[in-house]
């Protein structure tokens, strides 16, 4: 379908133009099957800072790409448009972590002072501006009928999407690839940290039936206590146990199938790529050993697309090209950008 969604000749061989859309594609915002949104904000950061400049190296990466796709053919066909980040996210992000750092720096014990803890209502207020800017824009995307794939910055930019897709899809499930639970109550006193995404989900989005998380294995006595309660609200299969089957011999593939399959028919993904072994993202903000080789993920998103369920939102998010954003040095890019090809590529083939 929507192959009219692109304006003739394009050659998908062709090397792609510096000033071209993401994957080297055409942007056109209206008849695209999926809308690139990102929001280049990571104020709360709490260890290494960089996944604002996530979605601007990722566009740049993203232009070497090849287009046809073994998994998922030739999807790009329907359109994928870059929407032109918002300018009022960078000037969040700037005016946050100017009293962030200052909150981290103390590792958020702000208890007597009182700058501090007017830094952290600040702090706070900015990241609920940010969920509303990110609900409204995601919401339009879903109005069209349109896929919004989120692109971040930290994991604390997907709330305002995943609450947008809950409220037009109520049941949805969220499926949650990351090294972290991210079940964390307001890390370091942050209510919209990103080590507090899941439970912001979990606690305020009623429209979300089930959580899925996969490839955790960072996480504290809480949040497994957290997971234990959720009477399988939360169901986790964490990476311990992914390793534990791959070293047994197990049929992964089916264990995949088996995870998916408890999800409901519709489904937000939200990626943190930190759930992928570091070797495919060394800059990423809290890397962590272990995690989903590069086959074993696109085996996740090929279930994932096999499957009967719906995606209905997505996000991908903690892509950092590391302080100096060298172009030299744009591996986690690379990786970032076709990591976001295939995702699109898997919620695509199940639309
Ligand atoms: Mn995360």
């Amino acid at each position: 379908m929507a192959e009219k969604a692109l304006p003739t000749p394009f050659d998908p061989d062709a090397a792609a133009l510096d000033d071209s859309g993401i994957f080297g594609l055409p942007a056109d915002l209206e008849r695209a099957a999926a809308l690139v949104i990102p929001v280049p904000f990571d104020a709360t950061t709490s260890y290494r800072k960089g996944a604002a400049q996530g979605p601007a190296a990722v566009l740049r990466a993203s232009r070497q790409v090849d287009l046809h796709d073994a998994q998922f053919g030739d999807f790009w066909r329907r359109g994928i448009a870059w929407v032109e980040p918002d300018p009022r996210v960078r000037r969040l992000n700037q005016k946050a972590s100017e009293r962030a750092d200052r909150i981290i720096a103390v590792g958020g014990r702000i208890a007597g002072r009182k700058g501090l803890a007017k830094d952290l209502e600040r702090v706070n207020a900015i990241g609920a501006e940010l969920n509303e800017l990110v609900r409204g824009e995601v919401d339009r995307a879903l109005g069209a009928g349109q896929l919004p794939v989120l692109l971040g910055g930290d994991h604390s930019t997907p709330f305002g999407a995943i609450q947008a897709v809950a409220e037009r899809h109520p049941g949805v499930g969220v499926l949650h690839f990351d090294a972290h639970a991210d079940l964390r109550d307001a890390y370091e006193g942050f209510t919209w940290s990103h080590a507090s995404i899941l439970h912001n989900v979990a606690t305020r989005l009623d429209g979300v039936a089930r959580i899925v998380q996969v490839g955790i294995r960072d996480y504290g006595e809480r949040e497994l206590a957290m997971i234990q309660a959720s009477r399988g609200r939360i169901a986790t299969l964490f990476d311990a146990d992914w390793a534990r089957a791959k070293l047994d011999g197990a049929n992964l593939r089916e264990l995949a199938r088996r995870t998916i399959a408890e999800l409901p028919a519709q489904v937000h993904v939200t990626f943190d790529v930190d759930g992928l072994d570091p070797a495919l993202c060394p800059n990423t903000g809290t890397p962590v050993p272990g995690g989903l080789t590069w086959h074993e993920a696109c085996m996740w998103l090929e279930e994932l697309a096999k499957s009967e369920k719906r995606v209905v939102g997505l996000d991908l998010n903690e892509v950092s090209p590391g302080a100096t954003d060298d172009e030299e040095d744009a591996w986690d890019a690379i990786v970032g950008a076709r990591l976001l090809y295939k995702l699109i590529g898997a919620a695509l083939a199940t639309r």
